[in-house]
C-alpha cells in the first residue's frame, strides 16, 4: 500500500479513538511504563542559537519568563496597586516570650476597605541584628498555626470540601494549631528564623469561580463580569502576587533582613512559590514541598497527576492557554525545570515524599537536576549529584533535593532540612 495512503487511514481510524482519549488520558504510576521524551533546552534561545554566557542567560532568562506568562500562569497585570501595609497588633511576649509577633494588615486593592490579607509575624526575641526569615502560604488560615487564641480566625472562605463558604471556622473542624505539624514555629524561631504566613483564601478562594470574591475580580476593571482572555493570570499568579506584597511589607521590618528571605509552599502553593520566586528576583530562596505537576515536576514525564487532569480539575490555577496542551504536552514550550532554572543563580530546594507518586517524586528530582547547567553557567555548583538519592538522604549544592518516607504533606523532617539549607547558603 500506498504508505501516505496507509497512514491517512490510520489516521481515520485513530481519529475517533483520539477524540474519546480527550476526556479519559490514563494516569500512570508504573516507572517502567514511562514512554521518553525529550525536554526543551533553557539553554539554547527559541531561535536555536545557544547560550553562551551570563549575559545570554539574562536574555534568554526573559524568553523563557515570558513563554510561562502566555502559556501557564498568564501574565500579572501591569500597574497594580501597592498600598503601605498597616501592623494591627504586637505582642512582644509572644509563645512564652520566645518571639515578638505582628499581625499585619497587607491591602491589595486601592480602595479602603477593599480587599486585603493578613499576615502573621514572628521573629525571635533576642537577636542582635536582622534575622532573615520564610514566608509561605497557609492552606486553612493563619490560627491554624499555633493555640495562640489572640490571632483571629481566617475570614470569609475556608476549605470545607474546598467549595463552600463557612463562617463559623472552629466548628468545621478548622481549630486552632490543627495545622500546626507543618509548621514548627518555635523550632524555626530557635534556628534564628523568622516567619512570616498569609491565608491563601484572603487572596483567592481556592475553587473555579473563586476569582470574583478575590484578587483577580477586584482588580479587574469589569470585575465579576469579566471573562478570562487565553494568557491572563490564574489563581497561582494571583497568590505568587500576593507573597511579592508581604515581601515588600518585610521590607520595612528592621528586625527582618529582608535580603535573605526564603519563599515556601507546600503542593499547589508550592508551585506558587516557584511561581514567586521566578517573577521576583527579591525572595533570595525558593522551596517547593511536593509541587508536583504545574510545580517541580517535568510536565512530559508520563506518571503522577497530568496536564490534563491538573486543568480539568483546577482549571482556575492556570491560564487559559495551559488547556491548550492538555492532548499535546510536548508542544509546551517549556518544562519544569526551566520554572526552577528562572529562580538561578538563587538557591532552590525541591522535595518530594516517597509514597506522594501523584507528584511524581523523580519527576520533581529530575526537573531540578536538569536546571543544573544553567546554575553551573552562573558558576554556581546546583544539584551536584547524578542520580536520585536515596531515601531520606539530603543532597544538593545551589539546588537542593530530599525524598523522605511518607505521604503528601509539609513535615517537621522537611523543615529541618529547608532549615540547613538556609544555613548552608548564607553561610549562618
Ligand atoms: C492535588 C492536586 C495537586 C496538588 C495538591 C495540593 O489534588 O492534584 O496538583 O496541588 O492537590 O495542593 O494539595
Amino acid at each position: 500500500m500506498n504508505p501516505r495512503l496507509g497512514i491517512a487511514l490510520l489516521g481515520v481510524i485513530l481519529l475517533p479513538l483520539s477524540h474519546s482519549a480527550a476526556d479519559t488520558i490514563p494516569i500512570n504510576q508504573d516507572e517502567s511504563k514511562v514512554p521518553s521524551y525529550t525536554l526543551p533546552d533553557p539553554l539554547v534561545f527559541a531561535d536555536g542559537t545557544p547560550v553562551k554566557d551570563a549575559a545570554g542567560w539574562t536574555r534568554r532568562r526573559a524568553e523563557i519568563l515570558e513563554l510561562y506568562r502566555s502559556h501557564v500562569y498568564g501574565h500579572t497585570p501591569k500597574g497594580l496597586p501597592r498600598k503601605k501595609a498597616t501592623v494591627v497588633s504586637v505582642d512582644a511576649h509572644a509563645l512564652g516570650g520566645l518571639a515578638t509577633r505582628k499581625l499585619i494588615r497587607v491591602p491589595l486593592t486601592k480602595d479602603a476597605g477593599g480587599l486585603s490579607m493578613e499576615m502573621l509575624l514572628y521573629v525571635p526575641n533576642g537577636a542582635t541584628k536582622s534575622v532573615p526569615a520564610f514566608v509561605g502560604y497557609n492552606f486553612n488560615g493563619n490560627h491554624t498555626l499555633t493555640a495562640d487564641p489572640q490571632i483571629p480566625l481566617a475570614r470569609g472562605w475556608v476549605p470545607n470540601d474546598r467549595e463552600s463558604d463557612i463562617t463559623n471556622h472552629v466548628a468545621n473542624g478548622h481549630s486552632r494549631d490543627k495545622d500546626s505539624s507543618a509548621w514548627p514555629v518555635e523550632r524555626i524561631l530557635s534556628r534564628g528564623y523568622a516567619l512570616a504566613t498569609i491565608y491563601y483564601g484572603d487572596v483567592e478562594p481556592d475553587f473555579d469561580g473563586g476569582w470574583r470574591q478575590g484578587l483577580r475580580g477586584a482588580v479587574a476593571k469589569d470585575g465579576t463580569n469579566h471573562v478570562f482572555a487565553a494568557e491572563e493570570w490564574g489563581a497561582i499568579g494571583a497568590w505568587a502576587w500576593g507573597l511579592s506584597r508581604a515581601l515588600d511589607h518585610l521590607e520595612s521590618e528592621a528586625a527582618v533582613d529582608a535580603r535573605h528571605v526564603a519563599v515556601i509552599g507546600h503542593s499547589r502553593l508550592g508551585k506558587t512559590s516557584l511561581w514567586a520566586g521566578a517573577q521576583d528576583t527579591r525572595f533570595a530562596l525558593v522551596i517547593a514541598n511536593e509541587s508536583g505537576e504545574g510545580g517541580a515536576a517535568l510536565a512530559r514525564r508520563w506518571f503522577g497527576e497530568t496536564v490534563w487532569r491538573i486543568n480539568t480539575s483546577f482549571p482556575h490555577w492556570f491560564c487559559g492557554r495551559y488547556k491548550d496542551y492538555n492532548q499535546n504536552v510536548p508542544a509546551l514550550p517549556v518544562d519544569q525545570h526551566e520554572l526552577i532554572a528562572l529562580s538561578a543563580p538563587r538557591p532552590v530546594y525541591v522535595a518530594s515524599a516517597e509514597e506522594d507518586l501523584w507528584a511524581d517524586p523523580r519527576g520533581e528530582f529530575l526537573a531540578t537536576k536538569h536546571a543544573e547547567p544553567v546554575y553551573q553557567l552562573l558558576g554556581k555548583p546546583g544539584l551536584g549529584v547524578t542520580d536520585m538519592p536515596p531515601v531520606g538522604t539530603p543532597v544538593g549544592g545551589t539546588l537542593g533535593y530530599h525524598i523522605r518516607t511518607g505521604k503528601h504533606a509539609l513535615t517537621a523532617y522537611d523543615w529541618e532540612q529547608y532549615l540547613n539549607f538556609a544555613d548552608r547558603q548564607w553561610k549562618r
